[in-house]
């Protein structure tokens, strides 16, 4: 019998400093630089003519998404580029010249290659041919591709229960795959899907069905463009969205005010250069935020129900700052709103959020006289105990001023990955849609399960418990965006089998179950045939926009497979055939799966014809000022606390957010140039009154550490960075502060984790 060994692998890489070189942070984002910048990435990772050709055809008419964001394209995108320096890099990442297969294994175990850091272990490139990581052993072998769908099949079979088995889903699949996937998961008869949906924008779906009906925004494009007020709340685009920085200014230029809520003045809310505009480019650049509101971590529903206050009071004098006949028409729970903001006084909600009234009262005045409101956010909202909650509070102002429904106001939740909205619309989710479910008994002819599954917090649960034994992934590296990496590492030791459909190598291939798998997939600026016909594929946007994607280049091996295709093909194994839908035909011919999409997913219809061009928006009861879904058929106020997180005296509150060289888990390089910082990644930003507390220098040594429920967590070796930030408050980048967030802290009602408010220490240690 083969021995079982616990392989003996780093969750870090080896721990060790780069080389900080720290400038002035950027007062100017995007511009020349930016386009340098990426294109500097896409020739040295791809060569000349590759990136250019790759580039032209990125978010064209005929061309592929950007595998970057889910910002949506206009109808018009500029013929030089629609695309931003992020854009370009997640592309030369993904379409890079640098690979490893059979031979690269055969010579680094993975305990090896465990002790490199994430950004080294990107750089190795792409992964060429299936390889099988067997039990016992700690080198990657070559595997055919039937070998590892028999392989993942029979651990399937020999399953006690099918909801032992977990299936997650990282949002850059797309709409086919996820469907594939979804289908074959309930196929098997589990609704384990956790997803990345869970650590993002869980919490916007969970606050925008309850209060308005659908889990998504509202928002179109234009209707940015147009808009009179925006405010961008807990986010940066500057750095993740580079391209609503083009939106925001459209609509500065018909006349718009923006309005950034953030504990930092992030770089391109403060000015920002068009790439796409010469001139532009040779200025100043101008500034975008028309007001920066310096928030305090979480203290966003205190800001709110200040502002609330205020229109609410100015409303008493003058009747038309609240819009009484949208609320009358439309809201729900008026009185008792008024009721609960009367409970509380101005000055110690104006102190809890750390900004000053004149500012605070700016803001009111130009909420009060515009209502073409538009509310952007992001991960600043939703990764806190309170997130649902906190989002909630803002849609509160959205309804009392009528700024819901019609043209140039609403939501707009800025969603991550590039197909993250997408892959739940198709059915990516641990819930039970019973919709959903009757259409799949329809015409998929079988019958889904009808329990609730894991999302991520319970699939990491579940799987440190021993109840679930397979897990596989749909792309994503799960070991490091989850959080508790050392927990999670554990849970994901416990399984049998761990199966990674992958672009590229990440630790998730090394910290493995007993036996595992890593599946080379396609890259979506890839050319996908099948049987001479050239496939393309859909996703959908943040604004909820389906359209098609058709990669161009020659994939990176003969020896990797379409997402689609090996989804079939191992659901096609497992069958052995003998299922009511043909799989295998499925992942040869994806104008069949979009059939299905049709006939099962609401609002998808005809999509292999309409999603061409510039695609068609799938509906959205919010846009028709429709409620009827929700208690007395209309949008509801709610009634939201003010947070207490019992800070100790020595306490905290870390946010852990992005540097500007990273997509998530993968890193690009070591710089965020926008906030100063080269060639590290280990800092942790403080205040300096906070600095001069507890007695640090800049560039002092530290160790963070979490204690949660008597347990002490700790991420080790930052240096610190004296930077403009809220007192009491701290950030530092994340995967690499994980390590700190406890795997059961997490928000109320969405369970998406607390990455952005975690009670930390800091000890210094050099
Ligand atoms: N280049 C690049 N693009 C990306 C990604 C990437 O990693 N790199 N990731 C993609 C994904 S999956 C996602 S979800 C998005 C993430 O996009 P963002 O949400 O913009 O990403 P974060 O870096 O997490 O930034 C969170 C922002 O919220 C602020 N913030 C933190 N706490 C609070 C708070 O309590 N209140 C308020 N008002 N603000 C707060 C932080 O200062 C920071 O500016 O970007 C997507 N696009
Ligand atoms: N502390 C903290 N933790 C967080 C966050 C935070 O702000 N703070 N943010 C959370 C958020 S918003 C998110 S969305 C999650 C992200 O969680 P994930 O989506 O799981 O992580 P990524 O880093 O985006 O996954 C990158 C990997 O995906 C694979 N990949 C890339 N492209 C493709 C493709 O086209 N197909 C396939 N099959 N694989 C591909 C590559 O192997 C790559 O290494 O992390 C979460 N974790
Ligand atoms: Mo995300």
């Amino acid at each position: 019998m083969e021995k079982e060994i616990k392989r003996n692998v780093s969750l870090t890489g080896d721990i060790k400093f780069t080389g900080l070189r720290l400038k002035e942070p950027m007062h100017t984002a995007a511009g020349f630089l930016g386009v340098k910048e990426a294109l500097r990435h896409g020739f040295k990772e791809m060569g000349i003519v590759r990136s250019m050709k790759a580039l032209l055809e990125m978010n064209q008419e005929d061309g592929f998404r950007c595998p970057s964001c889910a910002w949506p394209v206009p109808e018009h995108p500029s013929k030089i580029a629609e695309y931003c320096e992020n854009g370009a890099k997640a592309l030369a990442d993904e379409a890079t010249s640098e690979h490893i297969g059979a031979e690269f294994f055969s010579k680094h175990s993975v305990e090896e290659l465990s002790q490199r850091s994430d950004f080294e272990l990107n750089k190795l490139g792409r992964v060429i041919e299936p390889m099988v990581l067997r039990s016992g052993k700690v080198h990657y072998e070559p595997i055919a591709w039937q070998e590892a769908y028999d392989l993942i099949s029979e651990e399937l079979h020999q399953l006690k229960d099918p909801n032992e088995a977990i299936f997650y889903t990282s949002g850059r699949s797309s709409n086919e795959a996820a469907f594939l996937y979804g289908m074959f998961a309930r196929a098997l008869g589990t609704n384990n899907m956790p997803d990345c949906s869970n650590m993002c924008h869980e919490s916007s779906g969970v606050a925008l069905s309850s209060t308005l009906g659908i889990g998504k925004g509202s928002v179109k494009l234009d209707d940015l463009y147009g808009a009179e007020i925006v405010l961008v709340v807990g986010q940066n685009p500057g750095t993740n969205h580079p391209r609503m920085l083009s939106a925001l200014e459209k609509c500065k230029k018909n006349g718009g005010k923006i309005v950034s809520i953030n504990p930092l003045a992030e770089t391109g809310l403060v000015h920002f250069k068009n790439p796409q505009n010469v001139s532009d480019m040779l200025g100043s650049g101008q500034a975008m935020a028309d007001i920066h509101l310096p928030v305090r971590i979480n203290e966003d529903i205190a800001l709110a129900k200040l502002i609330l206050k205020k229109l609410v009071a100015l409303d008493s004098k003058n009747s038309n700052v609240l819009d009484h006949e949208f609320i009358v028409d439309n809201v729900d729970g008026y009185d008792s709103i008024l009721a609960d903001l009367a409970r509380y006084d101005v000055e110690s909600l104006q102190r809890r959020t750390g900004v000053s009234m004149r500012k605070i009262d700016q803001t009111v005045q130009l909420l009060a006289e515009n209502s073409k409101i538009v509310i952007c956010w992001a991960m600043g909202l939703t990764q806190h105990k309170n997130a649902v909650e906190c989002i909630q509070e803002y849609v509160n102002i959205l309804l009392l001023k009528g700024a819901l429904g019609k043209p140039f106001a609403g939501t707009c939740p800025v969603r991550g990955h590039s197909n993250v909205q997408g892959d739940r619309s198709v059915g990516i989710m641990h819930y039970v849609n019973k919709t959903l479910n009757a259409k799949i008994k329809e015409h998929l002819k079988f019958n889904p399960p009808t329990e609730p599954g894991y999302d991520t917090v319970k699939a990491i649960e579940a799987m440190h418990e021993k109840k679930a034994k397979v897990f596989v992934c749909l792309g994503g590296n799960f070991l490091m965006a989850a959080s508790d990496t050392k927990y999670t590492a554990e849970a994901i030791q416990n399984c049998s089998l761990t199966v990674q459909i992958s672009t590229k190598l990440n630790r998730s291939h090394l910290v493995t179950g007993k036996t595992a798998l890593l599946l080379p997939t396609f890259g979506r600026s890839e050319k996908d045939e099948k049987k001479g016909e050239l496939q393309f594929l859909t996703m959908e946007s943040s604004t909820g926009k389906v359209r098609q994607s058709r990669g161009l280049l020659k994939p990176t091996s003969e020896h990797i497979k379409s997402e689609p295709e090996i989804i079939a093909m191992l659901a096609h194994t497992y069958f052995k055939g003998g299922h009511a839908v043909d799989w295998k035909a499925l992942g040869e011919d994806y104008n069949l799966i979009r059939s299905y999409i049709d006939k099962t997913v609401k609002g998808f219809d005809k999509t292999s014809e309409r999603s061409k061009g510039f695609g068609y928006y799938l509906p959205n009861n919010v846009r028709e000022r429709d409620f009827r879904m929700l208690p007395n058929g209309k949008a509801q106020l709610t009634l939201n606390s003010l947070p207490d997180h019992n800070l100790k005296p020595d306490e905290l509150l870390l946010m852990t957010i992005r540097s500007h060289d990273q997509f998530n888990t993968t890193i690009y390089g070591l710089n965020d140039r926008y906030r100063g910082v080269h060639n590290e990644r280990r800092v942790v930003f403080m205040n300096t009154e906070d600095m001069e507390q507890f007695n640090l220098k800049k560039l002092d040594v530290v160790n963070l550490h979490s204690e949660y429920d008597d347990i002490q967590r700790t991420a080790e070796q930052f240096l610190v960075i004296p930077y403009e930030i809220p007192k009491g408050n701290m950030a530092a980048y994340f995967p690499e502060t994980n390590l700190l967030v406890p795997h059961n802290q997490f928000a109320d009602k969405s369970q998406t984790p607390i990455s952005k408010s975690i009670k930390v220490t800091v000890e210094k240690v050099g």
